[in-house]
C-alpha cells in the first residue's frame, strides 16, 4: 500500500549562530554572566551558546525600556498598531523558519509548531494590534494609561506563543518590555528580537534577556519594573508573588493545572477519543491546561479505554522534524526525570500503567504515551501536575460525582466536557471551578478569548479584552 511520507523539514532554512548575546536597546550585546548551552532535546546536540544576563545587564535592559517608554507611550495608538501589524506580518512571512527553530530548541513536532503555535503567535499580534488605537473604547472610561516597564518571565513549553501572549498586549497598551525566555528554549525569542529590528521597532521597546531563574528574579525584582507577568510553575509563582508583595507592582501569574476531561455515556466516543488524545498528548503533555485527568462515566469506561488504547497504538513518536510525528521529545533531562518519577510513584501507589509498544530513540529525552487506570483520587498521579504524556483515568457514576471529582484539585485552569446534551454542558460549566471549560473539544485557543486560572493556577487573564487590563491603569 502507498504510504504518504513527506521528507523531514529541513533545518537548513534556519541560520543558527554559534553564540547569541542579549537584546538590549535595539542591539545584540554580550552578557556579563557565564554563557550557557541550549540543546536539541531530540538529539542532545548543542544548538548554540547563549549569554546569561547578570543583575547589571538586567538593569541596563530596564533602563533602556524606561527610556523607550517615554516615546512609545506618547505615540498615538494608531502608530503603535502599525508596528504590531508589521511584526505580525513578518512572523507570518518567516513562520517556517520560526517553526523549525522552535522544534529544534523545544522538541515539539514540526507539524504542531507549524500548524498550531505559529498561526496563533501571528494571530495574537494581529489581534492586539487591532486594540492599540481603540483603548478608549474598551469600556474602561476615557484615557486608560500604560503601566510602564513590564518584566515578563516565560516557560519552555510554548516559547514563542508565551512570548506573544506577553509582548503583544503590553506593547498595544503602550508599555515597554524586558522579557526573559526559559533557559532551555531561548532561540526563538532571540529570532523575535531580530524581527523587532526588521520591523524598525524603536530601540528599547522590547528587550530580551536570557539566563536561568536568577536572571528571571532580577527582572521581576527590579525596582523600576512596574508590572510582572509570569507563566511557569506554581512553586516559582509563589516565590514571585512573595518577593513583589508590597512593591506596588501589578502581577499576573499563569501557573500549573490538572485538568479533568469528563466523558459522559452519551458522548460521541470516537470524537471524545480524539479530544482525549489531543488533550494530553499534544506537545508531549507539556501544556498547563492539558487534560491530564480523564473522568469517564462508569458504564462506558471499558469501551472507551479499549478505543483509547487502539488510538494510542497508532501515534508516531520520534524525530520532531518529521512531518508525520505525533509525539516529539521531552524538553529537558530534568523534565524527563520528573515525568519518570511521578509515573514510578503512580505504579508504586497501586495504579496500573499501560503504554503501547513503542521504540524510543537512543539519544534524546523520550517518554512513551502512557495511561494509568485504577487511579484513586489520593494518588499523586491524580493530584500532581506531571507535565508529560501521562494520563490518569478515573470513573464516575453521576454528574454530581463528576463535578466533585473534577474540582478535587488545588488547580483550576481548564476542563473538558463530552456529552451530546447541551443542557448538561451548561450545568457542568457552571459548576466546574476552571478558567476555561471546553465542550466536545479540547485545547482550542483564540486570541479574543481570555485565558487564566482559578485557585493555585494563578490570577489575572491573558487574551481578549480582559488581557488588556493587566497592562493598563484605568
Ligand atoms: O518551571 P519554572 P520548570 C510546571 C510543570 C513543570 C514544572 C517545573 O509542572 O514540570 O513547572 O518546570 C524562570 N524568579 N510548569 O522548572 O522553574 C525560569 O527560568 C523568576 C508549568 O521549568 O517555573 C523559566 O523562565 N523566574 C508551566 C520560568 O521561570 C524564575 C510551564 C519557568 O520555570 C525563577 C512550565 C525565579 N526565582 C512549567 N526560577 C505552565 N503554567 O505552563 C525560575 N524562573
Amino acid at each position: 500500500m502507498f504510504e504518504y511520507a513527506p521528507a523531514p523539514e529541513s533545518r537548513d532554512i534556519v541560520d543558527i549562530k554559534p553564540s547569541y548575546g542579549l537584546f538590549i536597546d535595539g542591539e545584540f550585546v554580550d552578557g556579563t554572566g557565564a554563557p550557557f548551552k541550549t540543546i536539541n532535546p531530540a538529539t542532545e546536540e548543542t544548538l548554540a551558546e547563549v549569554a546569561t544576563a547578570s543583575g547589571e545587564d538586567v538593569d541596563r535592559a530596564v533602563r533602556a525600556a524606561r527610556k523607550a517608554f517615554g516615546v512609545w507611550s506618547a505615540m498615538p495608538g494608531s502608530e503603535r498598531a502599525k508596528y504590531l501589524f508589521r511584526i505580525a506580518r513578518i512572523i507570518q512571512e518567516r513562520s517556517r523558519e520560526l517553526a523549525v527553530l522552535e522544534t529544534l530548541d523545544n522538541g515539539k513536532p514540526i507539524r504542531e509548531a507549524r500548524d498550531v503555535d505559529l498561526p496563533l503567535v501571528a494571530a495574537h499580534f494581529f489581534y492586539y494590534a487591532g486594540w492599540a488605537d481603540k483603548l478608549d473604547y474598551a469600556g474602561y472610561g476615557p484615557g486608560p494609561k500604560p503601566l510602564g516597564v513590564a518584566g515578563q518571565v516565560i516557560p519552555w513549553n510554548f516559547p514563542l506563543l508565551m512570548l506573544a501572549w506577553k509582548i503583544a498586549p503590553a506593547l498595544a497598551c503602550g508599555n515597554t518590555v524586558v522579557l526573559k525566555p526559559a533557559e532551555t528554549t531561548p532561540l526563538t525569542a532571540l529570532l523575535f528580537a531580530e524581527i523587532c529590528r526588521q520591523a524598525e521597532l524603536p530601540p528599547g521597546v522590547v528587550n530580551i534577556v536570557t539566563g536561568a531563574g536568577e536572571t528571571g528574579a532580577a527582572v521581576v525584582n527590579h525596582p523600576d519594573v512596574n508590572k510582572v507577568a509570569f507563566t511557569g510553575s506554581t512553586e516559582v509563582g509563589r516565590l514571585i508573588a512573595r518577593s513583589v508583595a508590597g512593591s506596588g507592582k501589578k502581577v499576573t501569574l499563569e501557573l500549573g493545572g490538572k485538568a479533568a476531561n469528563v466523558v459522559f455515556d452519551d458522548a460521541a466516543i470516537d470524537q471524545a477519543v480524539e479530544g482525549i488524545v489531543n488533550g494530553i498528548f499534544f506537545n508531549q503533555g507539556h501544556v498547563c491546561c492539558a487534560g491530564s485527568r480523564l473522568l469517564v462515566q462508569e458504564s462506558i469506561a471499558e469501551e472507551l479505554l479499549e478505543s483509547l488504547k487502539r488510538r494510542l497504538s497508532l501515534l508516531r513518536l520520534g524525530d520532531p522534524m518529521d512531518k508525520n510525528t505525533d509525539i516529539g521529545a521531552i524538553n529537558s533531562s530534568a523534565q524527563l526525570a520528573r515525568v519518570r518519577e511521578l509515573s514510578d510513584i503512580g505504579e508504586a501507589e497501586g495504579a496500573e500503567r499501560w503504554s503501547p509498544a513503542c521504540a524510543l530513540p537512543e539519544r534524546g529525552f523520550w517518554f512513551p504515551p502512557t495511561i494509568f487506570t485504577g487511579v484513586a483520587q489520593s494518588h499523586r498521579i491524580a493530584r500532581d501536575e506531571v507535565f508529560g504524556p501521562v494520563l490518569a483515568m478515573l470513573t464516575f457514576r453521576t454528574p454530581a460525582e463528576a463535578v466533585e471529582k473534577a474540582n478535587n484539585t488545588p488547580y483550576g485552569l481548564s476542563a473538558g466536557v463530552w456529552t451530546e446534551k447541551g443542557s448538561r454542558i451548561l450545568w457542568m460549566a457552571d459548576r466546574l471551578r476552571a478558567g476555561v471549560v471546553w465542550a466536545n473539544t479540547f485545547n482550542k485557543f483564540d486570541p479574543a478569548s481570555p485565558f487564566g486560572g482559578y485557585k493555585e493556577s494563578g490570577y489575572g487573564r491573558e487574551g481578549g479584552r480582559h488581557g488588556l487590563e493587566a497592562y493598563l491603569d484605568v
